[in-house]
């Protein structure tokens, strides 16, 4: 109901009637006031006139479910939003309710307090500035199939970040990088039985609006957001729809066609392949050597310096 007083708000340029809009959604004027007094709390600018009716002057800067529904133009991805003003982490909220929300459910948050990054790693999510946010993923495919995911969600944001003229390179499997300072990170988790995937959930964190210290002293010298790069504002709202579009092409196309196409933009976006690096691994002792080439099912093709040539399935890569 809301997102439709919204949508026709935003289609007129003038007044509209409460008594239009009551006649138009089949509800009370007194409903549609409850509405509108929801919508200016949220941050809307509605200027509301007697005799004349309302008008919408101004939308809020937030990334919000409104705001996101009315930019959205996906088929699935984004169609149904679990928005935190605060959450620890949209992956594990994400995770806990996966059975009770349909594909496509984005879980989204302004701040998380315990944002989480990949091997136990901690990701600094502080409110208003970023995008953190989770997509919940239903696919018919076999456990082995889930780390191709990550190397999608990868091509979808390196694609968009392109669009808006950031060169954003892919570090493998999923960091992105702007000058080698990271901009982005994917962390991909799954339930599964041993044959199929019982749903995926694809955590990704943009920085966007940070200041250089916005960020922890800590991560200073290796992170960056997207303003710091281009110089000027970017739309969160109108970033994560673009995202979600992208996102969702290459999703459905991944179950059409097979990894081959996003593999293919896989290679254009990265910066790994071709380099002498070092891959820390858990628990194992550190390669060196020279990343080749993706291979079909998204592990790294690595030549160690005998010769020998490996498949390498995890790790962290460091340039050399
Ligand atoms: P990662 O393990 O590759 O990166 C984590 C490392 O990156 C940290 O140890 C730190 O050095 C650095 N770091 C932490 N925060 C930032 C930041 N904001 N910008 C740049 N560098 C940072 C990458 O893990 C995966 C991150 C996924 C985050 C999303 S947000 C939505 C979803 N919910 C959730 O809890 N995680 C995901």
């Amino acid at each position: 109901m809301r997102q439709t007083i919204l949508k026709l708000l935003s289609e007129q340029d003038t007044y509209i009637s409460g008594q239009e809009l009551s006649e138009r959604l089949g509800v009370s004027r007194t409903a549609i006031w409850k509405h509108i007094s929801a919508l200016k709390e949220k941050g809307y600018e509605i200027e509301s006139i007697p005799n004349k009716g309302y008008r919408l002057l101004n939308t809020p800067n937030r990334l919000i479910p409104e705001e996101i529904l009315r930019n959205l133009k996906t088929t699935t991805l984004g169609k149904k939003i679990v928005f935190f003003e605060e959450i620890d982490s949209t992956n594990t909220q994400a995770k806990e309710s996966a059975l009770d929300y349909p594909e496509g459910t984005i879980f989204l948050a302004e701040a998380q307090t315990k944002g989480r990054g990949r091997l136990g790693r901690s990701w600094s999510s502080i409110p208003g500035k970023g995008i953190w946010c989770s997509v919940l993923l239903k696919p018919s495919l076999d456990p082995t199939f889930a780390g191709q995911f990550p190397l999608l969600t990868a091509v979808a944001i390196a694609e968009t970040f392109h669009n808006l003229g950031v060169d954003a390179k892919i570090k493998w499997p999923n960091d992105l990088l702007v000058d080698g300072k990271k901009i982005c990170g994917i962390l991909t988790e799954m339930g599964a039985e041993l044959d199929r995937i019982n749903y995926l959930v694809i955590g990704f964190g943009i920085n966007v609006k940070h200041k250089l210290e916005d960020f922890p002293k800590e991560i200073r010298t290796i992170a960056t957001s997207l303003e710091m790069v281009l110089k000027k504002e970017v739309d969160r709202v109108q970033l994560l729809c673009d995202i979600l579009l992208k996102l969702e092409k290459y999703y459905f196309q991944l179950l059409k066609e097979g990894f081959e196409p996003i593999r293919k933009l896989w290679k254009e976006y990265t910066c790994t392949l071709g380099h002498e690096v070092k891959i820390s691994r858990f628990n194992e002792l550190p390669l060196f050597g020279k990343a080749l080439d993706l291979n079909p099912d998204g592990s790294l093709l690595f030549e160690l310096p005998d010769g020998q040539i490996i498949n390498v399935h995890s790790g962290e890569i460091g340039l050399q």
